[in-house]
């Protein structure tokens, strides 16, 4: 991935019908970022860019008297549509698949709230049953995908030897996939690794949102998390509860989560996951007019990173002037690092660290 949009880190919130996505995805959206900010923002409702809370910025701005303060963002998504038989057209079928498609984490909302009147499309509670269906569907559509990708790979001109060996590796993946597992567990080969056309649903990170409420028993979500693998994080959210905290006074949501004991709100801890799973550092920008939290894969370096900022910036790419987060707040500033030789120049290839705060040089 060289040049990405600035945008573009997107977590998809599926499930079965009636366990909560769209309420999640309102509490989310009720976090809305200033819309000045993102004026390349689409307005669509089933999107929502929420803003990761960071305490380093505030710590940042307050060096630099900045005017403004930007937090990283990332996109969430609500998928509807998907119930048993989506793979092969049930529902809104493959227009659903297409659309967890575009996504990079996969949030699974799983009902484990117990209410009567709120009717469960299975007609019986079933937390694991309901998990286990929709991950089928996107084991289905993966099979799918890769039976159709064997059939063009079987008939393309590429050196037989070379042919051969892929083949029998994706036969061994959709092997794999029939026995019930996700791509996420499969030991892909570079050779597997190499084809970029080849996009799979269950080869996405995907954590779990616990919807609960005070009926739910809590061994009923602690044998759930033994049945499924170590790998997959599980956050639990109150729905309702966050949506009662989320109406009152910004002043009282405080006070309130104390008495409760909560320490985080789950929304933070969703919006945390994600940003976990998407498998991004931050970089900082800072200076009197702005600190800005800035989002990049894990693997970028130093000019991957300036084109996150802008694609001109890249291009003119000259230098990055950098110090780590805790040495500019040490130091008091850039100056400040300079002063006492922490502030460094790297080349395009550096491999910015989480935290660190950085300018730009570049010619256009
Ligand atoms: N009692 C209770 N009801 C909930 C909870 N979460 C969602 N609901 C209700 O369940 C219904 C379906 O929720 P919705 O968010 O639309 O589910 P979606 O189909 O997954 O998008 C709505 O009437 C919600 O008010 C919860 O935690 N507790
Ligand atoms: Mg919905």
């Amino acid at each position: 991935m060289g040049t990405i949009s600035k945008m573009g880190f997107k977590c998809g919130l599926v499930g079965m019908p009636n366990v909560g996505k769209s309420s999640i995805f309102n509490l989310l959206t009720k976090q809305k970022i200033a819309a000045d900010n993102y004026p390349f923002c689409t307005i669509d409702p089933n999107i929502a860019y929420v803003e990761v809370p960071d305490q380093r910025l505030d710590c940042l701005a307050n060096v630099n008297k900045s005017e403004k303060v930007i937090k990283a963002s990332i996109e969430f998504v609500d998928i509807a549509g998907l119930i048993k038989g989506a793979s092969k057209g049930e529902g809104l079928g493959n227009e659903f698949l297409s659309h967890i498609n575009s996504t990079d984490v996969i949030a699974h909302v799983v009902r484990f709230f117990r209410d009567d009147d709120i009717l469960h499309v299975k007609g019986q509670h079933n937390p694991f049953e309901d998990f286990q269906d929709i991950n089928l569907e996107l084991i289905l559509a993966d099979l799918n995908t890769l039976s159709k990708y064997l059939e063009r790979l079987k008939k393309s001109k590429m050196n037989p030897k070379e042919k051969d060996i892929l083949v029998t590796e994706l036969e061994s993946l959709i092997e794999h996939l029939s026995n019930d597992n996700f791509a996420s567990s499969f030991h892909f080969s570079d050779d597997l690794l190499g084809l970029n056309d080849l996009k799979l649903l269950t080869k996405k990170p995907m954590f779990i949102i616990a919807n609960i409420n005070d009926k739910t028993d809590e061994n009923e979500v602690l044998e759930f998390q033994k049945k499924i693998s170590d790998n997959i994080h599980l956050v639990t959210i109150d729905v309702k509860l966050e949506q009662d905290i989320s109406d009152l006074d910004p002043n009282d949501q405080a006070d309130f989560m104390d008495e409760m004991g909560i320490k985080e709100s789950a929304l933070t801890r969703i919006i945390r996951k994600g940003y976990e799973l998407l498998g991004l550092k931050t970089f900082f920008t800072s200076g009197p007019k702005e600190t800005r939290a800035w989002a990049a894969k894990k693997d970028f370096n130093a000019r991957e990173c300036s084109g996150i900022i802008h694609t001109d910036i890249q291009k003119g790419f000259i230098r990055a002037e950098t110090v780590s987060y805790t040495d500019y707040i040490d130091n008091d500033g850039e100056q400040g690092s300079k002063n006492s030789g922490v502030w460094r120049q790297e080349g395009k290839d550096y491999m910015v660290q989480e935290g660190d705060v950085i300018y730009f040089r570049f010619n256009i």
